[in-house]
């Protein structure tokens, strides 16, 4: 895949919700050209689980990055990418047109490289991805095949690429974006002309090609429970029945900021429960640009409530973000006017949400120190810009709780005050012990330790600026600090 092309069909497909890579882009985005070598920026961390990796680490998790392979000459990126992430995933390089341009004719640049880059750090790999319906070599998405030759085209490409891999692969994303919003089956090719079998026959034919890698289906706007989740799980239901060997599912989880769906962690626990890796591959928060400190302290909550979500599911073995820099960001190529997703600045400079994942990964939320930050010299500045991770983050909600205990008991009177107004209301977080017996303005369920309240008919709306309260009875009087509260999946400042 040539880097010069354009990207024609740049900011065409703006809408609410994330859009994957779809048939209408034909290139990619054309970036600044890398910067000339800079001087090494890795600092050794001084302390324990002062980068995100060994913060993950810590949680037992993984944390990856995509890598942009044209920024790999760029020493500033690699030593972020080499210190911060313990896992990576090409975020073009291996996709069909980039590895097989012509039948048959393959070609193992980008691939190799990324492969070397993750060995040389220690890396553990993500491959994307086997069979897609986007990014498709000219020669696939317009021939015209037979159901035999397309099938034999697929178990080809499956066996001679993920076989050449073999061993250096940990996770593959065997099959991408299969499905359509309302949870049916997208119209791709593989569908019009090899019906649903082609997911259950990619699978058996990648556990051929690397019986070791872990196989797993990946989808964006899957991340809350909607239809096209419900699709997603019936499908590996239906596929684990069929003892297809498929291990895990991709949550991509492209987000808007101020949007996560407040059943993110059900969610991902439903497949967990089918005794599932889940994964969180693509992770993102885009926002309207300008930026501004209290867009970007709110982007810090949200990015600590999906790695909390993560660490609450044991099966969910880490998260990917899909690149750390805001400039080598997909999203303001596909989003006019939106932008900062990362959690890197343009200049590579550690923003809130970097220190907030750290943080609720389990690691140092200080940005004072070494920081994650780059310090090295080229046209990044030096340092990093403080930081403000180790405090609670004020914005959106803030939430009080006011806890009396009694030898077998406590009663618990929440308040959450919103910035915005809602329309409907549901407040999670964790109770340290015991159980809830009782509840009041608010109905209350309980799932080990999670707690969530849910508004009822008359309490659902608050105005800007307003507060929702209620209250619950527990079976515990154990001591314990005070839980961190979310609402409609963002988390809130203490009070
Ligand atoms: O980030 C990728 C961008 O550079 C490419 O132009 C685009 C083309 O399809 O693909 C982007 O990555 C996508 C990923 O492969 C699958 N899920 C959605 C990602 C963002 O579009």
């Amino acid at each position: 895949m040539s880097r010069n092309r354009t990207t024609h069909n740049r900011l065409m497909r703006r809408a609410g919700v994330a859009v994957a890579a779809g048939a209408l882009l034909t290139g990619v985005a054309v970036y600044g050209t890398a910067s000339a070598a800079e001087e090494s920026a890795a600092q050794p961390p001084s302390a324990q689980n002062q980068t995100l990796r060994e913060a993950a680490q810590s949680s037992g998790r993984f944390v990856g990055t995509a890598i942009a392979d044209h920024r790999l000459n760029d020493s500033t990126y690699t030593a972020i990418a080499s210190r911060e992430f313990s896992s990576v995933t090409a975020e073009n390089e291996m996709k069909w047109e980039s590895v097989e341009p012509n039948r048959g004719q393959y070609n193992w640049g980008g691939a190799d490289r990324f492969i070397a880059f993750a060995q040389q750090n220690n890396q553990q790999t993500y491959g994307h991805t086997l069979v897609w319906h986007s990014q498709m070599p000219g020669w696939l998405e317009n021939g015209n095949f037979s159901a035999t030759e397309l099938n034999q085209i697929m178990h080809d490409h499956i066996a001679t690429y993920a076989g050449r891999y073999a061993g250096q692969i940990d996770r593959w994303d065997v099959v991408n974006e299969a499905f359509n919003e309302d949870g049916t089956f997208r119209n791709s090719k593989w569908l019009q002309v090899l019906g649903e079998d082609y997911i259950a026959d990619a699978f058996r034919a990648a556990r051929q090609a690397d019986p070791n890698a872990k196989l797993f289906i990946n989808d964006y706007n899957t991340d809350g429970i909607n239809a096209k989740s419900n699709g997603m799980y019936q499908l590996v239901q239906r596929l684990q029945q069929q003892g297809v060997p498929i291990d895990g599912v991709g949550f991509q989880s492209h987000m808007i900021l101020g949007q996560m769906p407040g059943d993110y962690q059900q969610n991902l626990q439903r497949f967990a429960d089918l005794g599932l890796e889940v994964v969180v591959t693509e992770l993102d928060i885009r926002m309207d640009m300008p930026s501004n400190s209290s867009k970007l302290e709110q982007q810090a909550r949200q990015y600590t409530s999906v790695t909390e979500a993560c660490l609450a599911v044991s099966r969910c073995s880490g998260i990917t973000v899909w690149g750390f820099g805001d400039r080598d960001s997909w999203v303001p190529d596909w989003f006019e006017g939106q932008g900062a997703a990362n959690l890197y600045d343009d200049n590579y400079q550690p923003k809130p949400a970097y220190y907030a994942m750290r943080e609720a990964f389990g690691g140092d939320g200080d940005g004072g120190s070494n920081g994650g930050g780059d310090n090295g010299g080229g046209d990044n500045g030096g340092g990093d810009n403080g930081g403000t991770g180790g405090t609670d983050p004020v914005g959106d909600c803030s939430a009080d709780l006011q806890i009396n205990r009694w030898n077998a008991g406590s009663v618990v009177e929440v308040r959450v005050t919103s910035q915005q107004a809602l329309n409907g209301w549901e407040v999670t977080f964790d109770l340290p012990s015991g159980s809830v017996t009782q509840s009041w303005n608010a109905e209350v369920s309980q799932s080990g330790n999670r707690v969530t309240a849910r508004n009822l008919g008359y309490n659902g709306n608050i105005g800007a600026g307003g507060s929702l309260s209620f209250g619950f009875q527990t079976n515990s009087g154990d001591e314990y600090a005070t839980p961190r509260v979310s609402l409609n999946g963002t988390a809130c400042a203490g009070s």
